[in-house]
């Protein structure tokens, strides 16, 4: 595959306001190549029919093509194939494993143990499973300085505690936690871990067993993939006990008027027609990152970072959250102007084409500990250069001009 990066990205030819596209949301989806937009449309122009059910060329193709997407993704997190879960996404990844681990593993007076760091779609469905089972729903605080806080991560490790989830990477404070030692300390308590690598399977190289969870969450769309397709990865031993969450065609052994039976990972967690093209696009979106490399997209990812929190560091009227070494952050940054909202900040960079986020970014909580309704974010992947984040930078001079 010949790689061009920023001839790649057809996003990257268009104008905003009349002047080009300087996109630093990456975090939030991330542009596709060419390479993926037309994975997508060759399947449906070539092949195109439903995947585990014709006997006929078309049906053993599709079905051939997904399963091959399947065994890239699993590849790409140094996995088996049957251990990888296609889903819509991190969001019913997470929500299949809250509920499955509902379950199985958690009774009442049970805990889980999340952490103040979460994304929603990390905390949501745990608050639903706690409410469901009368069961417990505790945090691990975050310190000053953006980090999880270890010691009380051990003090709130309880015989109790059957889950502990937390994200790899946080999407404000963009915080890379500490999973092994999380892992270890959850594993001899006896708690499951679930991971949310949504930040950080689209940035750096993921060894699951390395990491040492047991479900890991993650998203096609801000790896460079499609919209509509996501993973939940599963050490076997795990998935083979754990129940589906959409029960119908395609996931049964048998069934009768009364009852069914499951079929074996990753097939009883893929009820119904599963998202068959974005699948495929994800495989393509996959090989592209491996042929940069994993670590080459991660060194470009920390050289970015490490420039925009320079200037952003340097900047009087910036607060910046998080870790201020970029060796212990994903690919994004967030920050406030003093006195200015967020949304103003954004709406007035986007006139000079400039695309970052401003919000709470799906974390209320974690905004409230920081004190602050919303931040802005800048976010990177692999087609951002240093000339983007020095117009950034240069760009919100001029918001500080005229707002501050
Ligand atoms: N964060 C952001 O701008 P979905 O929407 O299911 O693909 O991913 C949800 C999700 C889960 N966990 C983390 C850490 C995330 O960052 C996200 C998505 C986007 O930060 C949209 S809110």
């Amino acid at each position: 595959m010949e790689i061009k990066i920023r001839d790649d990205f057809p996003l990257l030819q268009r104008t905003v306001h009349g002047v080009p596209l300087v996109y630093l949301d990456s975090a939030a989806t991330s542009l596709k190549p060419e390479a993926v937009i037309e994975a997508e449309a060759t399947f449906y122009r070539e092949v195109g029919a439903n995947v585990r059910r014709g006997a006929y060329e078309l049906g053993a193709e599709a079905t051939e093509r997904y399963e091959s997407a399947r065994a890239k993704v699993a590849s790409l997190l140094g996995a088996r194939p049957d251990e990888a879960v296609f889903t819509r996404g991190t969001t019913e990844a997470l929500n299949l494993a809250a509920w499955a681990l509902g379950e199985t593993v958690i009774g009442p007076g049970d805990e889980v143990l999340v952490t103040e760091m979460e994304h929603h779609a990390n905390l949501l469905p745990w608050q639903e499973l706690v409410r469901r089972k009368q069961a417990r729903l505790s945090a691990v605080a975050v310190t000053a300085e953006g980090e999880l806080d270890l010691e009380d991560f051990r003090r709130k490790l309880s015989p109790r505690t059957k889950v502990v989830a937390l994200p790899h990477v946080s999407n404000v404070l963009g915080t890379i936690n500490p999973v092994p030692e999380v892992a270890t300390a959850a594993h001899e308590a006896g708690a499951v871990v679930v991971l949310d690598a949504a930040q950080s399977v689209p940035h750096m190289p993921v060894d699951v067993r390395e990491l040492g969870a047991d479900l890991v969450a993650f998203s096609g769309h801000k790896m460079l993939g499609p919209t509509g397709i996501g993973v939940l990865w599963g050490r076997r031993e795990i998935l083979k006990d754990l129940p589906p969450l959409l029960v119908g065609g395609e996931m049964v052994h048998e069934v009768w008027l009364d009852r069914a039976t499951w079929d074996d990972p990753p097939a009883r967690f893929e009820g119904g027609t599963p998202p068959i093209a974005q699948a495929v696009g994800l495989g393509a979106a996959v090989d592209y990152l491996q042929a940069i490399g994993m670590d080459e997209v991660r060194r470009h990812g920390q050289e970015l970072t490490a420039l925009v929190l320079d200037g952003l560091l340097f900047r009087p009227y910036v607060t910046v959250y998080g870790p201020a070494d970029p060796g212990a952050r994903g690919a994004l940054v967030a920050f406030s102007l003093a006195g200015i909202h967020p949304h103003d900040v954004a709406t007035l960079l986007d006139r000079e084409g400039i695309a970052i986020r401003g919000g709470h970014h799906c974390a209320q909580p974690l905004h409230r500990k920081l004190g602050i309704p919303a931040s802005c974010r800048v976010s990177f992947h692999v087609y951002n250069t240093i000339d983007e984040v020095r117009l950034f930078l240069e760009a919100l001079d001029g918001v500080w001009k005229a707002l501050g």
